[in-house]
Protein backbone atom coordinates (compact mmCIF):
# COMPACT_ATOMS: atom_id res chain seq x y z
CA UNK A 1 0.00 0.00 0.00
CA UNK A 2 1.28 3.03 -1.32
CA UNK A 3 1.74 5.91 2.09
CA UNK A 4 1.36 9.28 1.29
CA UNK A 5 3.94 11.24 3.80
CA UNK A 6 3.03 14.24 2.11
CA UNK A 7 0.17 14.73 3.02
CA UNK A 8 1.28 14.72 6.59
CA UNK A 9 4.55 17.06 6.01
CA UNK A 10 4.87 20.03 7.78
CA UNK A 11 5.42 22.74 5.11
CA UNK A 12 8.27 24.32 4.10
CA UNK A 13 9.60 27.18 6.64
CA UNK A 14 9.14 29.52 3.58
CA UNK A 15 5.23 28.51 3.34
CA UNK A 16 5.26 28.70 7.53
CA UNK A 17 6.55 32.30 6.95
CA UNK A 18 4.26 33.26 4.51
CA UNK A 19 1.08 31.61 6.73
CA UNK A 20 2.34 33.64 9.68
CA UNK A 21 2.07 36.67 7.21
CA UNK A 22 -1.21 36.51 5.73
CA UNK A 23 -2.65 34.73 8.88
CA UNK A 24 -5.80 37.15 10.90
CA UNK A 25 -4.08 36.69 13.99
CA UNK A 26 -1.53 39.17 15.53
CA UNK A 27 1.77 36.66 14.54
CA UNK A 28 4.64 37.17 16.93
CA UNK A 29 8.13 36.52 16.42
CA UNK A 30 11.57 36.36 18.38
CA UNK A 31 14.92 37.19 17.75
CA UNK A 32 18.02 34.91 17.86
CA UNK A 33 21.51 35.25 17.03
CA UNK A 34 23.34 31.71 16.68
CA UNK A 35 22.02 28.02 17.04
CA UNK A 36 21.50 27.82 20.62
CA UNK A 37 19.44 30.76 20.65
CA UNK A 38 17.14 30.06 18.08
CA UNK A 39 16.64 26.48 19.45
CA UNK A 40 15.82 28.05 22.17
CA UNK A 41 12.92 30.24 20.80
CA UNK A 42 11.80 27.52 18.92
CA UNK A 43 11.65 25.53 21.91
CA UNK A 44 9.64 28.26 23.93
CA UNK A 45 7.16 28.06 21.41
CA UNK A 46 7.72 30.90 19.17
CA UNK A 47 6.27 30.33 15.45
CA UNK A 48 9.37 32.30 13.90
CA UNK A 49 12.83 33.84 14.48
CA UNK A 50 13.76 36.96 13.90
CA UNK A 51 17.84 36.66 12.48
CA UNK A 52 18.08 40.28 14.02
CA UNK A 53 21.28 42.55 12.35
CA UNK A 54 21.82 44.42 16.08
CA UNK A 55 21.94 40.64 18.00
CA UNK A 56 23.86 38.70 15.52
CA UNK A 57 26.68 41.38 15.13
CA UNK A 58 26.62 41.86 19.07
CA UNK A 59 27.04 38.43 19.58
CA UNK A 60 30.18 38.20 17.39
CA UNK A 61 31.02 41.75 19.55
CA UNK A 62 30.74 44.12 16.57
CA UNK A 63 28.56 47.22 15.99
CA UNK A 64 25.67 47.07 14.10
CA UNK A 65 26.79 48.73 10.78
CA UNK A 66 27.85 46.16 8.57
CA UNK A 67 31.04 45.47 10.22
CA UNK A 68 30.44 41.67 10.24
CA UNK A 69 30.51 40.52 6.53
CA UNK A 70 27.72 39.32 4.87
CA UNK A 71 28.89 36.17 4.73
CA UNK A 72 29.78 35.90 8.17
CA UNK A 73 25.84 36.50 8.60
CA UNK A 74 24.86 34.18 6.18
CA UNK A 75 27.35 30.94 8.16
CA UNK A 76 25.60 31.72 11.53
CA UNK A 77 22.03 31.32 9.86
CA UNK A 78 23.12 28.27 8.73
CA UNK A 79 23.57 26.96 12.11
CA UNK A 80 20.38 28.44 13.40
CA UNK A 81 18.50 27.07 10.50
CA UNK A 82 20.05 23.43 11.12
CA UNK A 83 18.56 23.51 14.25
CA UNK A 84 15.17 24.54 14.04
CA UNK A 85 12.14 23.86 12.38
CA UNK A 86 10.26 26.84 12.29
CA UNK A 87 11.05 29.77 9.28
CA UNK A 88 13.56 32.83 10.06
CA UNK A 89 13.25 36.00 8.85
CA UNK A 90 16.99 37.51 8.20
CA UNK A 91 17.31 41.09 9.37
CA UNK A 92 19.36 41.57 5.67
CA UNK A 93 20.14 45.22 6.36
CA UNK A 94 20.52 46.89 3.52
CA UNK A 95 20.68 44.01 1.17
CA UNK A 96 24.64 44.25 1.19
CA UNK A 97 24.91 46.35 -1.67
CA UNK A 98 23.43 46.84 -4.99
CA UNK A 99 20.73 44.71 -6.79
CA UNK A 100 23.32 42.23 -7.86
CA UNK A 101 24.57 41.27 -3.88
CA UNK A 102 20.97 41.28 -3.23
CA UNK A 103 20.36 38.30 -5.92
CA UNK A 104 23.18 36.55 -4.69
CA UNK A 105 21.93 37.20 -1.18
CA UNK A 106 18.63 36.00 -1.76
CA UNK A 107 20.28 32.90 -3.41
CA UNK A 108 22.57 31.67 -0.45
CA UNK A 109 19.33 32.03 2.21
CA UNK A 110 17.39 29.53 -0.08
CA UNK A 111 20.25 27.41 -0.08
CA UNK A 112 20.36 27.62 3.89
CA UNK A 113 16.50 27.14 4.08
CA UNK A 114 16.00 30.90 5.02
CA UNK A 115 12.39 31.62 4.79
CA UNK A 116 12.53 35.65 4.28
CA UNK A 117 14.62 38.92 4.47
CA UNK A 118 13.96 42.20 5.03
CA UNK A 119 16.03 44.77 3.64
CA UNK A 120 15.75 48.33 4.70
CA UNK A 121 15.84 51.54 2.39
CA UNK A 122 19.10 53.59 3.85
CA UNK A 123 22.36 53.31 2.50
CA UNK A 124 25.42 50.94 3.05
CA UNK A 125 27.00 50.40 5.57
CA UNK A 126 23.64 50.92 7.63
CA UNK A 127 23.87 52.02 11.27
CA UNK A 128 22.18 50.80 14.12
CA UNK A 129 18.11 53.01 13.50
CA UNK A 130 19.00 53.75 17.40
CA UNK A 131 22.12 55.62 16.77
CA UNK A 132 21.47 58.98 15.00
CA UNK A 133 18.83 57.79 12.92
CA UNK A 134 17.84 61.56 11.56
CA UNK A 135 21.37 61.53 10.28
CA UNK A 136 20.98 58.66 7.98
CA UNK A 137 20.33 59.34 4.33
CA UNK A 138 17.66 56.54 2.66
CA UNK A 139 17.94 54.84 -0.55
CA UNK A 140 16.63 56.45 -3.43
CA UNK A 141 13.12 54.96 -3.73
CA UNK A 142 13.71 53.74 -7.20
CA UNK A 143 17.09 52.29 -6.30
CA UNK A 144 15.73 50.25 -3.45
CA UNK A 145 12.34 48.95 -5.95
CA UNK A 146 14.97 47.79 -8.49
CA UNK A 147 16.47 45.65 -5.26
CA UNK A 148 13.30 44.24 -4.63
CA UNK A 149 12.25 43.97 -7.66
CA UNK A 150 15.88 41.63 -8.25
CA UNK A 151 15.27 39.74 -5.62
CA UNK A 152 11.76 38.65 -6.31
CA UNK A 153 12.76 37.44 -9.64
CA UNK A 154 16.04 35.61 -8.07
CA UNK A 155 14.25 33.42 -5.69
CA UNK A 156 13.35 30.08 -6.77
CA UNK A 157 10.69 29.42 -4.09
CA UNK A 158 7.44 30.86 -4.83
CA UNK A 159 7.07 31.50 -0.92
CA UNK A 160 10.41 32.95 0.14
CA UNK A 161 9.42 36.23 1.18
CA UNK A 162 10.69 39.83 1.22
CA UNK A 163 10.16 42.59 3.50
CA UNK A 164 10.80 45.92 2.46
CA UNK A 165 11.55 48.11 5.76
CA UNK A 166 11.00 51.70 5.44
CA UNK A 167 12.90 53.94 7.53
CA UNK A 168 11.09 57.59 6.68
CA UNK A 169 10.44 57.83 10.72
CA UNK A 170 13.21 57.19 12.13
CA UNK A 171 15.08 59.18 9.46
CA UNK A 172 13.05 62.10 10.80
CA UNK A 173 10.78 62.54 7.41
CA UNK A 174 6.99 62.60 7.86
CA UNK A 175 3.85 59.87 7.11
CA UNK A 176 3.61 61.15 3.73
CA UNK A 177 6.95 60.14 2.65
CA UNK A 178 6.62 57.27 4.67
CA UNK A 179 3.14 56.28 2.62
CA UNK A 180 4.90 57.31 -0.78
CA UNK A 181 7.95 54.89 -0.08
CA UNK A 182 5.19 51.94 1.07
CA UNK A 183 3.36 52.65 -1.83
CA UNK A 184 6.40 52.10 -4.25
CA UNK A 185 7.47 49.32 -2.52
CA UNK A 186 4.51 47.19 -2.62
CA UNK A 187 4.10 47.72 -6.63
CA UNK A 188 7.90 46.91 -6.70
CA UNK A 189 6.62 43.47 -5.59
CA UNK A 190 7.12 43.03 -1.62
CA UNK A 191 5.49 40.54 -0.03
CA UNK A 192 5.36 42.57 3.33
CA UNK A 193 6.33 45.83 4.37
CA UNK A 194 7.66 46.61 8.18
CA UNK A 195 7.56 50.05 9.64
CA UNK A 196 9.74 51.60 12.26
CA UNK A 197 9.65 53.85 14.50
CA UNK A 198 11.92 55.30 17.38
CA UNK A 199 9.34 57.10 19.61
CA UNK A 200 8.33 55.50 22.55
CA UNK A 201 4.97 55.78 21.67
CA UNK A 202 3.21 53.93 19.02
CA UNK A 203 1.51 57.21 16.99
CA UNK A 204 3.99 57.16 14.07
CA UNK A 205 2.69 53.43 13.39
CA UNK A 206 -0.56 53.92 14.31
CA UNK A 207 -1.31 56.47 11.86
CA UNK A 208 1.00 54.42 9.06
CA UNK A 209 -1.29 51.31 9.53
CA UNK A 210 -4.46 53.57 9.63
CA UNK A 211 -3.36 55.10 6.05
CA UNK A 212 -1.83 51.74 4.86
CA UNK A 213 -5.29 50.27 5.35
CA UNK A 214 -4.23 46.61 4.84
CA UNK A 215 -2.71 46.50 1.54
CA UNK A 216 -0.47 44.36 2.53
CA UNK A 217 0.98 42.38 5.69
CA UNK A 218 2.55 45.15 7.98
CA UNK A 219 5.11 44.53 10.40
CA UNK A 220 6.08 46.77 13.27
CA UNK A 221 9.48 46.32 15.88
CA UNK A 222 7.88 47.74 19.24
CA UNK A 223 11.58 47.70 20.76
CA UNK A 224 11.13 51.46 22.00
CA UNK A 225 6.91 51.65 22.74
CA UNK A 226 6.91 48.56 24.19
CA UNK A 227 4.80 49.86 27.11
CA UNK A 228 1.90 49.69 24.43
CA UNK A 229 -0.75 46.40 25.32
CA UNK A 230 -0.39 44.25 22.13
CA UNK A 231 -3.88 44.46 21.66
CA UNK A 232 -3.79 48.17 20.20
CA UNK A 233 -1.40 46.92 17.06
CA UNK A 234 -4.01 43.85 16.78
CA UNK A 235 -7.15 46.85 16.25
CA UNK A 236 -4.66 48.59 14.15
CA UNK A 237 -4.26 46.07 11.59
CA UNK A 238 -0.26 44.91 12.30
CA UNK A 239 0.05 41.77 11.31
CA UNK A 240 3.23 40.57 13.01
CA UNK A 241 5.45 42.22 15.71
CA UNK A 242 9.29 41.07 15.80
CA UNK A 243 10.56 41.23 19.16
CA UNK A 244 13.87 42.49 18.15
CA UNK A 245 16.51 42.29 20.74
CA UNK A 246 15.14 40.55 23.85
CA UNK A 247 17.17 37.21 23.99
CA UNK A 248 20.27 39.16 22.96
CA UNK A 249 19.69 41.36 25.98
CA UNK A 250 18.32 38.95 28.67
CA UNK A 251 21.86 37.14 27.77
CA UNK A 252 24.07 39.95 28.50
CA UNK A 253 22.52 40.65 31.43
CA UNK A 254 22.52 37.03 32.88
CA UNK A 255 26.47 36.82 31.55
CA UNK A 256 27.39 40.15 33.15
CA UNK A 257 25.99 39.27 36.82
CA UNK A 258 27.29 35.38 36.70
CA UNK A 259 30.60 36.91 35.44
CA UNK A 260 30.71 39.04 37.98
CA UNK A 261 29.55 37.45 40.83
CA UNK A 262 32.43 34.32 40.06
CA UNK A 263 34.91 36.87 40.22
CA UNK A 264 34.17 38.25 42.92
CA UNK A 265 33.75 34.72 45.21
CA UNK A 266 36.87 32.93 43.19
CA UNK A 267 33.86 30.07 43.13
CA UNK A 268 31.06 28.80 41.50
CA UNK A 269 29.32 26.87 44.32
CA UNK A 270 26.86 29.73 44.78
CA UNK A 271 25.94 29.98 41.25
CA UNK A 272 25.68 26.55 40.19
CA UNK A 273 21.78 25.99 40.74
CA UNK A 274 21.06 29.31 39.15
CA UNK A 275 22.33 28.59 35.86
CA UNK A 276 21.90 25.72 33.15
CA UNK A 277 22.38 22.28 33.85
CA UNK A 278 25.30 20.72 31.61
CA UNK A 279 22.95 18.60 30.88
CA UNK A 280 20.54 20.92 29.65
CA UNK A 281 23.30 22.48 27.12
CA UNK A 282 23.29 18.76 25.76
CA UNK A 283 19.48 18.35 24.82
CA UNK A 284 19.25 22.31 23.20
CA UNK A 285 22.71 20.53 21.00
CA UNK A 286 20.39 17.33 20.25
CA UNK A 287 22.39 15.20 21.91
CA UNK A 288 20.05 12.30 22.08
CA UNK A 289 19.81 12.14 18.71
CA UNK A 290 23.60 11.63 18.28
CA UNK A 291 23.17 8.80 20.64
CA UNK A 292 20.38 7.27 18.57
CA UNK A 293 22.28 7.46 15.67
CA UNK A 294 25.16 5.64 16.88
CA UNK A 295 23.20 3.16 18.05
CA UNK A 296 21.93 2.91 14.36
CA UNK A 297 24.78 2.81 12.59
CA UNK A 298 27.65 1.67 15.01
CA UNK A 299 25.62 -1.26 14.99
CA UNK A 300 25.24 -3.48 18.98
CA UNK A 301 28.54 -5.20 18.10
CA UNK A 302 30.04 -2.28 16.74
CA UNK A 303 29.04 0.43 19.69
CA UNK A 304 30.71 0.69 22.75
CA UNK A 305 31.78 -1.24 24.63
CA UNK A 306 31.06 -0.78 28.68
CA UNK A 307 32.50 -1.89 32.35
CA UNK A 308 31.67 -2.89 35.35
CA UNK A 309 33.64 -2.89 37.80
CA UNK A 310 32.91 -4.79 41.50
CA UNK A 311 34.79 -2.82 44.07
CA UNK A 312 32.50 -2.61 47.46
CA UNK A 313 34.54 -5.02 50.21
CA UNK A 314 36.74 -3.74 51.82
CA UNK A 315 39.92 -5.80 51.64
CA UNK A 316 40.14 -7.35 54.99
CA UNK A 317 43.49 -9.17 54.54
CA UNK A 318 44.89 -5.81 53.95
CA UNK A 319 44.50 -5.44 57.16
CA UNK A 320 45.42 -1.12 57.96
CA UNK A 321 46.12 -0.72 54.24
CA UNK A 322 42.56 -0.61 53.64
CA UNK A 323 41.60 1.18 56.95
CA UNK A 324 40.42 4.62 55.29
CA UNK A 325 39.59 3.62 51.78
CA UNK A 326 38.67 0.37 49.62
CA UNK A 327 41.06 -2.12 47.99
CA UNK A 328 40.92 0.02 44.70
CA UNK A 329 42.31 3.00 46.00
CA UNK A 330 45.37 1.26 47.07
CA UNK A 331 48.36 2.50 45.30
CA UNK A 332 50.52 0.47 43.50
CA UNK A 333 54.00 2.04 41.93
CA UNK A 334 52.43 5.28 42.15
CA UNK A 335 48.97 4.22 41.09
CA UNK A 336 45.66 3.45 42.45
CA UNK A 337 44.31 -0.43 41.30
CA UNK A 338 41.60 1.53 40.07
CA UNK A 339 43.52 3.90 38.05
CA UNK A 340 45.28 1.03 36.66
CA UNK A 341 41.94 -0.59 35.56
CA UNK A 342 40.57 2.26 33.74
CA UNK A 343 43.72 2.93 31.84
CA UNK A 344 43.79 -0.54 30.53
CA UNK A 345 39.84 0.19 29.66
CA UNK A 346 40.04 3.40 27.62
CA UNK A 347 43.09 1.88 25.77
CA UNK A 348 40.36 -0.71 24.34
CA UNK A 349 38.19 2.43 24.04
CA UNK A 350 36.20 1.32 27.14
CA UNK A 351 34.88 4.94 28.17
CA UNK A 352 31.93 4.04 30.47
CA UNK A 353 33.03 2.40 33.20
CA UNK A 354 30.82 1.73 36.50
CA UNK A 355 32.23 1.02 39.43
CA UNK A 356 30.01 -0.05 42.23
CA UNK A 357 31.60 0.69 45.76
CA UNK A 358 30.25 -0.10 49.23
CA UNK A 359 33.28 0.68 52.21
CA UNK A 360 34.67 4.27 52.18
CA UNK A 361 32.97 4.88 49.14
CA UNK A 362 34.02 8.88 49.25
CA UNK A 363 37.66 8.08 49.48
CA UNK A 364 37.22 6.53 45.55
CA UNK A 365 38.39 8.87 42.91
CA UNK A 366 35.59 9.31 40.51
CA UNK A 367 37.45 10.88 37.84
CA UNK A 368 36.62 8.73 34.45
CA UNK A 369 34.15 6.93 36.10
CA UNK A 370 30.25 6.70 37.44
CA UNK A 371 29.94 5.57 40.65
CA UNK A 372 27.12 2.79 41.96
CA UNK A 373 26.31 2.22 45.54
CA UNK A 374 25.99 -0.88 47.12
CA UNK A 375 24.98 0.51 50.40
CA UNK A 376 24.18 -2.94 52.31
CA UNK A 377 28.39 -3.89 51.11
CA UNK A 378 29.26 -5.11 54.84
CA UNK A 379 26.30 -7.73 54.52
CA UNK A 380 25.80 -8.69 50.80
CA UNK A 381 28.08 -9.91 48.23
CA UNK A 382 29.12 -9.71 45.08
CA UNK A 383 25.47 -10.55 42.99
CA UNK A 384 23.68 -7.73 45.33
CA UNK A 385 26.87 -5.38 43.74
CA UNK A 386 25.91 -6.34 40.53
CA UNK A 387 22.25 -5.96 40.38
CA UNK A 388 22.93 -2.22 41.81
CA UNK A 389 24.70 -1.48 38.53
CA UNK A 390 21.56 -2.79 36.38
CA UNK A 391 21.00 0.72 35.16
CA UNK A 392 24.48 0.31 33.38
CA UNK A 393 23.77 -3.12 32.21
CA UNK A 394 24.39 -3.04 28.29
CA UNK A 395 24.59 -5.93 25.33
CA UNK A 396 28.53 -5.22 25.30
CA UNK A 397 29.89 -5.43 28.13
CA UNK A 398 32.79 -6.35 30.61
CA UNK A 399 32.52 -7.37 34.32
CA UNK A 400 35.32 -7.47 36.40
CA UNK A 401 36.74 -7.85 40.18
CA UNK A 402 38.23 -4.13 40.86
CA UNK A 403 41.58 -5.55 42.67
CA UNK A 404 42.30 -6.98 38.64
CA UNK A 405 45.91 -6.21 37.67
CA UNK A 406 46.27 -7.62 34.02
CA UNK A 407 48.31 -7.51 30.97
CA UNK A 408 46.96 -5.28 28.49
CA UNK A 409 46.30 -8.00 25.99
CA UNK A 410 44.41 -10.48 27.96
CA UNK A 411 41.34 -7.55 28.05
CA UNK A 412 42.14 -6.72 24.28
CA UNK A 413 41.53 -10.45 22.94
CA UNK A 414 38.70 -10.84 25.07
CA UNK A 415 37.22 -8.05 23.02
CA UNK A 416 37.73 -9.93 20.10
CA UNK A 417 37.07 -13.79 20.45
CA UNK A 418 32.99 -14.78 19.78
CA UNK A 419 30.55 -15.54 22.71
CA UNK A 420 27.58 -14.32 24.57
CA UNK A 421 29.18 -15.13 27.88
CA UNK A 422 33.30 -15.67 27.94
CA UNK A 423 34.79 -16.26 30.95
CA UNK A 424 38.78 -15.53 31.16
CA UNK A 425 40.38 -18.77 32.61
CA UNK A 426 43.96 -18.73 33.75
CA UNK A 427 45.46 -22.22 32.71
CA UNK A 428 48.50 -21.84 34.23
CA UNK A 429 47.18 -23.36 37.60
CA UNK A 430 50.92 -24.30 38.82
CA UNK A 431 51.13 -20.50 38.91
CA UNK A 432 48.34 -20.32 40.92
CA UNK A 433 48.10 -18.14 43.77
CA UNK A 434 48.77 -18.06 47.54
CA UNK A 435 46.36 -15.59 48.93
CA UNK A 436 42.60 -15.86 48.89
CA UNK A 437 41.23 -18.80 47.41
CA UNK A 438 41.62 -19.54 43.56
CA UNK A 439 37.97 -19.95 41.83
CA UNK A 440 38.88 -23.47 39.89
CA UNK A 441 37.66 -24.04 36.68
CA UNK A 442 36.27 -27.39 35.12
CA UNK A 443 35.82 -26.47 31.50
CA UNK A 444 35.00 -28.84 28.60
CA UNK A 445 38.52 -29.26 27.40
CA UNK A 446 41.70 -28.51 28.67
CA UNK A 447 44.09 -25.66 26.84
CA UNK A 448 45.57 -26.45 24.21
CA UNK A 449 48.04 -24.29 24.10
CA UNK A 450 49.32 -25.27 20.28
CA UNK A 451 45.74 -23.94 19.17
CA UNK A 452 45.43 -20.83 17.60
CA UNK A 453 41.55 -20.64 18.94
CA UNK A 454 39.44 -23.08 20.71
CA UNK A 455 36.16 -23.73 21.34
CA UNK A 456 35.96 -24.34 24.77
CA UNK A 457 32.82 -24.53 27.31
CA UNK A 458 32.07 -23.65 31.34
CA UNK A 459 31.34 -26.67 33.08
CA UNK A 460 31.23 -25.41 36.34
CA UNK A 461 33.43 -22.98 39.16
CA UNK A 462 34.26 -23.94 42.46
CA UNK A 463 36.66 -22.91 45.55
CA UNK A 464 37.56 -27.11 45.05
CA UNK A 465 40.48 -28.20 43.99
CA UNK A 466 38.55 -31.94 42.67
CA UNK A 467 35.00 -32.53 41.75
CA UNK A 468 33.72 -35.94 40.51
CA UNK A 469 33.26 -33.86 37.27
CA UNK A 470 36.96 -34.37 36.87
CA UNK A 471 39.85 -31.76 37.51
CA UNK A 472 40.11 -28.00 37.12
CA UNK A 473 41.59 -26.73 34.24
CA UNK A 474 42.55 -23.39 35.18
CA UNK A 475 41.49 -20.48 37.87
CA UNK A 476 38.64 -18.07 36.45
CA UNK A 477 40.62 -14.76 36.96
CA UNK A 478 37.63 -12.88 38.03
CA UNK A 479 36.55 -11.08 34.47
CA UNK A 480 33.74 -12.01 32.22
CA UNK A 481 32.11 -10.45 29.19
CA UNK A 482 28.77 -9.96 28.15
CA UNK A 483 27.52 -9.56 24.10
CA UNK A 484 24.32 -9.33 23.14
CA UNK A 485 21.82 -12.61 23.98
CA UNK A 486 24.38 -12.97 26.90
CA UNK A 487 22.49 -9.77 28.71
CA UNK A 488 19.21 -11.21 28.48
CA UNK A 489 20.39 -14.52 29.74
CA UNK A 490 22.36 -12.32 32.67
CA UNK A 491 19.22 -10.44 33.17
CA UNK A 492 16.65 -13.32 33.56
CA UNK A 493 19.46 -15.15 35.71
CA UNK A 494 19.64 -12.70 38.32
CA UNK A 495 16.02 -12.23 38.48
CA UNK A 496 15.85 -16.04 39.27
CA UNK A 497 18.55 -15.57 41.63
CA UNK A 498 16.86 -12.75 43.02
CA UNK A 499 14.11 -14.88 44.54
CA UNK A 500 16.47 -17.11 46.72
CA UNK A 501 16.88 -16.40 50.46
CA UNK A 502 20.67 -16.77 49.62
CA UNK A 503 21.10 -14.25 47.28
CA UNK A 504 22.46 -11.52 49.47
CA UNK A 505 25.80 -14.16 49.96
CA UNK A 506 25.69 -14.91 46.13
CA UNK A 507 29.18 -14.36 44.05
CA UNK A 508 29.87 -13.91 40.40
CA UNK A 509 31.09 -17.89 40.44
CA UNK A 510 27.02 -18.55 41.41
CA UNK A 511 25.80 -16.62 38.55
CA UNK A 512 27.98 -18.43 36.26
CA UNK A 513 27.20 -21.92 37.35
CA UNK A 514 23.47 -21.17 37.38
CA UNK A 515 23.89 -20.16 33.81
CA UNK A 516 25.44 -22.92 32.45
CA UNK A 517 22.87 -25.35 34.42
CA UNK A 518 20.44 -23.53 32.55
CA UNK A 519 22.11 -24.38 29.34
CA UNK A 520 23.15 -21.29 28.76
CA UNK A 521 26.67 -21.16 26.70
CA UNK A 522 29.37 -19.62 28.83
CA UNK A 523 32.39 -20.18 26.98
CA UNK A 524 35.97 -20.13 28.21
CA UNK A 525 39.07 -17.41 27.18
CA UNK A 526 42.26 -19.12 28.14
CA UNK A 527 45.05 -17.21 29.05
CA UNK A 528 48.21 -18.46 30.84
CA UNK A 529 49.43 -16.08 33.21
CA UNK A 530 50.13 -12.45 33.30
CA UNK A 531 47.42 -11.09 35.94
CA UNK A 532 47.10 -11.05 39.80
CA UNK A 533 43.80 -10.40 41.83
CA UNK A 534 45.65 -8.74 45.18
CA UNK A 535 43.92 -10.07 47.75
CA UNK A 536 47.27 -9.97 50.29
CA UNK A 537 49.97 -7.63 51.36
CA UNK A 538 52.13 -9.99 49.86
CA UNK A 539 50.41 -9.35 46.44
CA UNK A 540 51.54 -5.68 46.65
CA UNK A 541 54.99 -6.96 46.47
CA UNK A 542 54.31 -9.18 43.49
CA UNK A 543 52.01 -6.67 42.30
CA UNK A 544 55.84 -5.03 41.05
CA UNK A 545 55.63 -6.33 37.81
CA UNK A 546 52.57 -4.77 36.51
CA UNK A 547 54.21 -1.59 37.27
CA UNK A 548 56.70 -1.77 34.95
C1 LIG B 1 17.64 44.61 14.40
O1 LIG B 1 17.14 43.83 15.21
O2 LIG B 1 18.81 44.56 14.08
C2 LIG B 1 16.83 45.64 13.79
C3 LIG B 1 15.76 46.22 14.55
O3 LIG B 1 17.12 46.05 12.70
S1 LIG B 1 16.37 47.67 15.25
O4 LIG B 1 17.52 47.32 16.04
O5 LIG B 1 15.27 48.15 16.03
O6 LIG B 1 16.72 48.58 14.19
MG1 LIG C 1 18.94 45.54 12.09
Amino acid sequence: MAIHTADFKTPEKTTQLRQLLMSPELEFIMEAHNGISARIVEETGFKGIWASGLAISAQFGVRDSNEASWTQVVDMLEFMSDITHIPILLDGDTGYGNFNNMRRLVKKLEQRKIAGVCIEDKQFPKNNSFIDGERQPLADINEFCGKIKAGKDSQQDPDFCIIARIEAFIAGWGLTEALRRGEAYHLAGADGILIHSKLSRPNEILEFAKEWAGRSPLIIVPTTYYSTPTEVFHHAGISMVIWANQMIRASVAAMEKISREIQTCHSIANIEDNIAPIKHIFALQGADELAQAQERYLGSGQSETRAIVLAASRGNALHELTHDKPKIMLTIGGKTLLRRLTDEFKKQSINKITVVAGYKADAIDTSGIELCLNRDYASTGELNSLLCAKEHFHDNMIITYGDLLFRGYILRDLLDIPGEIVAVVDSALENSHKSGSPDYAYCSKPDDRSMFSQDIDLRHISEHEALDIGNPSGQWIGMIRIRGNGLVWLNSALTELHKRKDFSQLTIPDLLNYLVQQGNPVKVHYIHGHWLDVNSIEDIDRAGDFTK
